[in-house]
Order: C-alpha cells, then structure tokens, then sequence
C-alpha cells in the first residue's frame, strides 16, 4: 500500500494526527527518541521537515534513526530540492500556492522530480497554503499570506489546488503561531473540497485540537509541542484522544 492510499483509508474512518519533527532541532538520535514518545501516542505518521538549517545529510541520518524504531510512514515535507532523502517512504510533492515567488511555486519541484523519480520516493502531491501569521515558513517562502478572514481566498486557493489534481490541501498557520487556522475558514474550505483537509502551524492544546477537527479538518499536525513538552507521550495522546471523540 502506497502512504497516499494509507492516509486515503485511514481518513475515511478516522480524524488523523502526523508529528512533524524538524532534523535541525536537536540530534538525530533524540529525533527518533521524540518520534517513538509519538507513536506510543497513536500518532498516524511523521513528517520531517523545518524551514532553515537542513541539509541531506542531516535528514538522511534523521529518517534512518527513526526508521530503526518505529514502523510509521515518514513523509518528508520539504522546504526545497536539497532535503530529498531516499530513505522516506515518501515526500509531500508541494507547491506553496500562495508564494510570490516562483521557485517556490513550481522551479524546485522541476528540479527536484528526476530524483524523486530516481531514487523511487513517493510523491504525494500537495497543495500548501500559507494564513497569517505565517510565521518562519511565510517569511522564507515569500508567501502572500492569506488573511485570516479572508475565507473567499482561501476557498480559492484549496479549490485551484483541487482542480490541479493535488490529494491534499494544508492549511498553514506557521509553526509556533500563537493562534491555528481559524475554526470559520478550516469549515469552509472543508465544506467547498473534496480533498482531505490538513491543518498545521500553533496547535497546543487538546480544546484547539478538536475544535479544528470538528471545524472540518481531516489531519492535524503539531510540531513545536513535541519539542516543548517535558513528556511528549503523554502530551500528545491528550490531543489524539481528542481528536478521536
Ligand atoms: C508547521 O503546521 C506545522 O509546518 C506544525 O506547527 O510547530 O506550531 O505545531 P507547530
């Protein structure tokens, strides 16, 4: 089964949660320390990625230490062509929709497909989508941020990444934003898709966690808490049980 059609199955019966765990925060042994605490949490899957700092190397020795602990799917979810590791079991092939700037667009993923196609990655296509605050992730992506009530943009943006054929929609609030993606717009663009619905970037709570499920969101993703927490494992399954009621 490829990972797209896991997480396909998986939403159909379930609300999801994925780690995003950033290589450039600690030590690849601690990294697979943090993503073993995740999966006795009942999380669904890890991503790795993180906006600056990265390089292969880096990466490839972070996806090999937690693949030697646990049997999830890591997905890279890449800040550029550079961060392509062929030990993932797949990469979220993404273009920033909401980027002024075209590399982010479309020019790394022209250069990055001949070697996703080499080493025999996964691609799952994936549009990405930047609301305010943005954070580090709308500063080094040049995005046009999408504003926070600005609902219209947003469903724009998810549909034309629909209507492209990408499987995925994410909707970014910027990892550590004081506040997720807003309950209204996470309902909208829910209810004018048909693409599972992935929402990152400032959820800390189990409260934030639900809400933003039952707004319509199919994935959730937390990355900072796994960081700031003292126990991750406990930490988290507070926010997977909430996401399961
Ligand atoms: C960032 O959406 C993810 O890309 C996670 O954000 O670090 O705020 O959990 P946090």
């Amino acid at each position: 089964m490829s990972v797209l059609e896991y997480i396909e199955e998986k939403v159909k019966r379930k609300k999801m949660h994925m780690t995003l765990i950033d290589p450039a925060e600690q030590e690849p042994g601690e990294s697979a320390k943090m993503a073993y605490e995740a999966y006795l949490a009942g999380t669904d899957a890890i991503m790795i990625g993180g906006s600056t700092n990265l390089t292969r190397e880096l990466m490839d020795e972070t996806i090999l230490a937690i693949k030697e602990k646990i049997n999830l799917p890591v997905i890279i979810f890449p800040s550029g062509v550079d961060v392509i590791s062929q030990y993932a079991d797949a990469i979220y092939f993404m273009s920033l929709l909401n980027s002024r700037d075209v590399n982010f667009v479309i020019r790394q993923q022209v250069m990055g497909a001949p070697i996703i196609k080499k080493i025999g990655l996964e691609p799952i296509p994936m549009g990405y989508l930047i609301i305010e605050p943005g954070m580090t992730a709308g500063r080094v992506g040049q995005a046009e941020l999408i504003k926070r009530d600005d609902i219209k943009t947003a469903i724009g943006y998810a549909l034309a990444a629909q209507y492209l054929g990408m499987k995925l929609v994410y909707l970014e609030a910027g990892s550590g934003a004081p506040e997720p993606v807003p309950q209204e717009m996470i309902s909208a663009v829910k209810k004018e898709t048909d693409i599972p619905l992935i929402v990152g970037g400032g959820i800390r709570t189990p409260q934030q966690a639900r809400a933003i499920v039952k707004a319509g969101a199919d994935i959730i993703v937390t990355g900072t808490l796994v960081e700031e927490v003292s126990n991750i494992r406990d930490s988290l399954k507070k926010i997977i049980e909430a996401i399961s009621l």
